[in-house]
């Protein structure tokens, strides 16, 4: 493993997690690289304090007392920057580690100055999210809640902060507790049945005990289904603008985001590729993405790009159909492209409202009159955008939901094994077979928290983070 500044910042090459060794004492810049007014260095392992002491001008180091001082460079006694130091004895601190923080002038020279001193004083650069999987190790969160720090992170709306708050506050984890704590009663009457097997004792008749699987079932089932809801506060909702060719879909992205982003023409066939720009309204994220009018061709490049605009389609949370209304035309396409896209919700935007007041039969589907480029109407699209998310996805700003894949695989794994369980009963197989699958289902359960974990999920999540956190 190799180690060198890059932009004054340690930049390891080669090797992930598993070839470091978790006991080293770890340093790293917590804050965004680039001038600002302070930076935090975090030190974190059991030569942190003597680090500190050997890198600061203080006597001694109290812990949660915050010292102003200075870091001096303990080779020339040169004073590298004027700082605030913080000491957190073990185990009360972020990582469950002896840590010192110490907060020193923002910018590219201070902080990466300090923080060499740290490494020739015996501290190893850290890993990208290693403070993080050490408070991780020591107990001082489930993952769950270390996910939920990089979510917070990298929130970009207010849905993804409050739904992140929420996991890290530890509701996420309740729940699946809670389910943890079903399927142990299940699996103790079996356990306790097995052990009495001699005597051929019933503790729970089967009845009983399908029914009670089945409610496992449908709890696990209700968790697994918010994972779109999760899914949308976290990362947003794919909207894709789609219609015909000139019925202003470009011109609407550019009036959303109220700056010239896309060409629009009167030309038919204008867009040929995607765009995806994204603004939020009520604190939700829509990452809107302009395509091209879909039509017949002969055009390669349109052909192109009317396959990119169906993928877009597919992948849309939401979708918003526009049409002309300055041509009086039947809605014949919409009509077709709605009955085709029942599955998602759709809102069927009738532009061009400014020229004149054609009334075309409506079909079935959420619709509205706005003027993409006369801006009328528009706060009425975001509105009905949001509220159609909310109804269709079920999302609520106070409940808490996977937002992973990873989570989601893992409830789905459960409730296999719980289903295989629950046929068991049905086809009286022997308790030990039934108790296999429920075992099955915890362990599926114990990997979304953590319990139950293996070194590469652990690196899969933990390598995403940044070096710092
Ligand atoms: N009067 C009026 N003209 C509009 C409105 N919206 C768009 N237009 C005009 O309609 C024409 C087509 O607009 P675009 O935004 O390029 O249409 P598009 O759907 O992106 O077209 P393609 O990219 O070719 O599929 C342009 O001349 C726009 O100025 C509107 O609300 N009112
Ligand atoms: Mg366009």
């Amino acid at each position: 493993m190799e180690c060198r500044l890059l932009n004054g910042r340690p930049f390891l090459f080669g090797g992930s997690m598993q070839h470091f060794d978790h006991h080293d004492t770890i340093a790293a810049i917590s804050t965004a690289p680039g001038p600002g007014g302070i930076a935090v260095l975090r030190i974190s392992g059991d030569k942190a304090r003597d680090i500190a002491l050997k890198l600061l001008d203080v006597p001694d180091m109290e812990p949660r007392y915050a010292q102003f001082c200075h870091a001096v460079d303990p080779e020339n006694r040169e004073t590298l920057d004027e700082v605030i130091a913080l000491f957190f004895k073990a185990p009360a601190s972020y990582t469950g580690e002896d840590t010192v923080e110490i907060s020193c002038h923002g910018g590219n020279a201070a902080a990466p100055s300090i923080l060499k001193v740290c490494y020739d004083l015996g501290a190893r650069p850290a890993q990208p999210g290693e403070f993080t999987r050490r408070a991780f190790m020591n107990g001082k969160m489930d993952l769950l809640q270390a996910e939920a720090v990089a979510d917070l992170i990298h929130a970009v709306s207010n849905s993804g902060r409050k739904l992140a708050n929420r996991v890290l506050a530890g509701k996420l984890s309740e729940r699946i507790r809670d389910l943890h704590h079903e399927l142990m009663d299940i699996a103790s009457v079996l356990e306790l049945e097995l052990d009495f097997s001699e005597q051929e004792i019933t503790v729970m008749d089967r009845a009983e005990l399908r029914e009670k699987i089945r409610a496992a079932e449908r709890h696990i089932a209700d968790l697994a289904a918010g994972y779109s809801a999760g899914r949308l506060l976290r990362e947003g909702a794919l909207v894709a603008i789609a219609g015909r060719p000139n019925t202003g879909k470009s011109s609407l992205l550019n009036a959303l985001l109220r700056e010239e982003r896309a060409i629009i023409s009167p030309i038919p066939g204008t867009t040929r590729d995607t765009i995806e720009e994204s603004i939020i309204h009520k604190g939700m994220l829509f990452r809107l993405v302009d395509t091209a009018g879909l039509r017949e061709t002969e055009d390669p490049l349109e052909r192109i790009g009317n396959t990119r605009a169906r993928n877009a389609i597919r992948n849309a949370d939401l979708l918003l159909l526009l049409a002309d209304l300055s041509k009086a035309d039947d809605l014949h396409f919409e009509k077709q492209f709605i009955a085709k896209h029942k599955e998602k919700p759709l809102i069927l935007v009738l532009n061009k409202c400014d020229l004149g007041d054609w009334a075309p039969e409506i079909p079935d589907v959420r619709h509205l009159r706005i003027s993409a480029t006369g801006a009328l109407n528009l706060d009425v699209l975001l509105d009905a955008m949001f509220e159609m998310l909310q109804k269709h996805y079920r999302l609520d700003g106070e409940s808490v939901s996977i937002s992973r894949e990873r989570q989601r695989r893992a409830l789905l794994q459960s409730l296999e094994a719980l289903k295989r369980a629950g046929e068991a009963v049905e086809n009286h197989d022997s308790n030990e077979f039934i108790a296999l699958d429920i075992r099955e289902a915890i362990d599926a359960l114990e990997t979304i928290t953590g319990e139950t974990r293996s070194e590469d999920i652990l690196n899969h999540i933990f390598d995403r983070f940044c070096i710092g956190k």
